[in-house]
């Protein structure tokens, strides 16, 4: 008796060590595909209702998945951006990666080596980390992975089942464009919705008609993307994530800590394990990527990130505000180009908290200039007049046009100096024009939500607000790669 007990415990024990074992190397952990594409803002796509730009690989993500009408990157700025988006933490965390032409030091782990060191293969093309220089502090390995020359290439480059995770990066749509090339892809510039932060202008419309040109030629990358997935029987096992490192390079867009800026699409398809055809509320910050990858991944999240996992948002099958603590998120800014001129070395420092109904922003040093000096100063590199902002037809439209009654509002959007604290009230305002931090009426919100912002910034270490905030301003550029 108790022998056959016996035999059929060891049969039973033989079972489940062979099942333990077959789940063990059949790795159904999911691919992720991270596609970002280069200065895209929100809400130029399909889905969200533009009524020209076409994003159809944007729109099937967003029908076959999650679509995000809350998504903010931590900093309007690539290198900034692109680093919280790897470590999962506030830029103001990083030391020198909180500037753009910066470095990343070793200490601060990335998900694409955490998933490498956890079995994935992985692997980016195009634009990932930067710019700037990221061997500069010792780092050895480009923190998202080894670059392949196209999706295609780096499908083929496996050599046995183990899940992936690939970076599909792009400089669409950052400039130059060429001019027209919007309209001769036969966009109507008559129908464009312009920002009302932007003068109405043939030249204006011309401009964001070619920016949209290269959103879509971002667009059809992914699309292509997806069909590869298709072909090789992975779209159903992989998390895709679609979206872009800031708002569009215009006047008081980019660099800048208005929606305009730091508001982006996002849309994450991830086959039956994310519901399909929800538009959700909640609030994501661009951060928050990295711990749901990891995740999803069943690998360890660091303690030092800052960001939090979303998973939970993915499963969901519900629709709008699905997890009520994302009801805001936190943005900033450090050094972008050299905006300043001597003997200012550094940036336009600011943070704000966004949230539903409000936009409070805190600038540490109103004596700058938020769209950059108005002189320039060679001795740096983007030392150029108002280097805040990129080089384009419309910043030449603004400038030329500062004095034009019809016009110089716009110029003072974009480059006047601005008090130490801006509060816009969205439900009034939704393009944040006028600034209502001294009414009467907004003197509580405005206290509330500056120690809500205050209170993160310290629980997070910035430097900011703890001492020792200067050291962004001094930081070396790093140039190199
Ligand atoms: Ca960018």
């Amino acid at each position: 008796m108790y022998r056959h007990l016996s035999y059929l415990a060891l049969a039973i024990l033989l079972l489940h060590s062979l099942i333990w074992t077959s789940n063990a190397t059949a790795d159904d952990r999911p691919n992720i595909l991270f596609c970002i594409a280069d200065d895209w803002g929100w809400p130029h796509a399909g889905i969200y209702g533009d009524p020209v730009v076409q994003t159809p690989a944007f729109d099937r993500l967003a029908r076959e998945g999650v679509l995000f009408e809350n998504a903010f990157v931590t900093a309007p700025s690539c290198t900034p951006s692109r680093n919280s988006i790897l470590t999962g933490q506030w830029h103001w965390r990083l030391e020198e990666g909180a500037n753009l032409w910066s470095t990343l030091h070793p200490k601060f782990p990335v998900f694409p080596l955490l998933l490498k060191d956890a079995g994935y293969h992985i692997g980016h093309w195009r634009k990932a980390w930067g710019p700037g220089d990221w061997t500069a502090l010792g780092r050895t390995e480009d923190p998202a992975g080894p670059i392949y020359d196209g999706f295609a290439a780096f499908l083929e480059s496996r050599t046995d089942d183990r899940p992936f995770c690939f970076w599909l990066g792009a400089y669409d749509p950052h400039r130059k464009y060429e001019w027209q090339s919007g309209a001769r892809s036969g966009m109507d510039i008559t129908k464009i919705r312009l920002p009302a932060d932007l003068p109405d202008d043939e030249i204006v419309r011309h401009d964001v008609a070619d920016y949209y040109f290269e959103v879509q030629r971002f667009d059809s990358d992914v699309a292509a993307a997806l069909e590869l997935l298709e072909e090789a029987g992975e779209l159903e096992n992989t998390i895709i994530a679609m979206t872009g490192d800031h708002g569009m390079p215009f006047p008081r867009h980019k660099n800048q800590l208005y929606d305009s800026g730091t508001h982006v699409p996002l849309a994450v398809r991830w086959g039956n394990k994310v519901p399909a055809g929800r538009r959700v509320t909640d609030f994501v910050s661009l951060s928050d990527l990295a711990p749901t990858f990891l995740q999803a991944a069943d690998v360890k999240i660091p303690g030092q990130m800052t960001g939090r996992s979303f998973l939970n948002v993915l499963e969901s099958d519900q629709s709008g505000r699905i997890d009520g603590s994302r009801d805001h998120v936190y943005v900033g800014r450090e050094r972008h180009g050299q905006d300043q001129e001597k003997p200012i070395a550094g940036g336009y420092p600011m943070r704000a908290i966004r949230t539903d109904d409000f936009l409070y922003i805190r600038n540490f040093d109103p004596n700058r200039w938020p769209g950059g000096t108005p002189h320039g100063d060679k001795a740096y590199i983007d030392g150029k007049q108002y280097g805040g902002c990129d080089a384009s037809p419309t910043k030449d439209f603004v400038i030329e046009h500062r004095d034009d009654p019809k016009f110089q509002m716009f110029f003072k959007l974009a480059f006047g100096q601005r008090p130490a604290e801006e509060l816009y009230d969205l439900n009034e305002d939704p393009h944040q024009l006028a600034n209502v931090v001294d009414q009467q009426r907004y003197a509580d919100t405005k206290k509330q939500l500056a120690a809500r912002l205050l209170i993160e910034l310290k629980s997070t270490g910035d430097p900011r607000v703890l001492g020792g905030g200067e050291a962004f301003d001094n930081y070396p550029f790093r140039l190199n790669r």
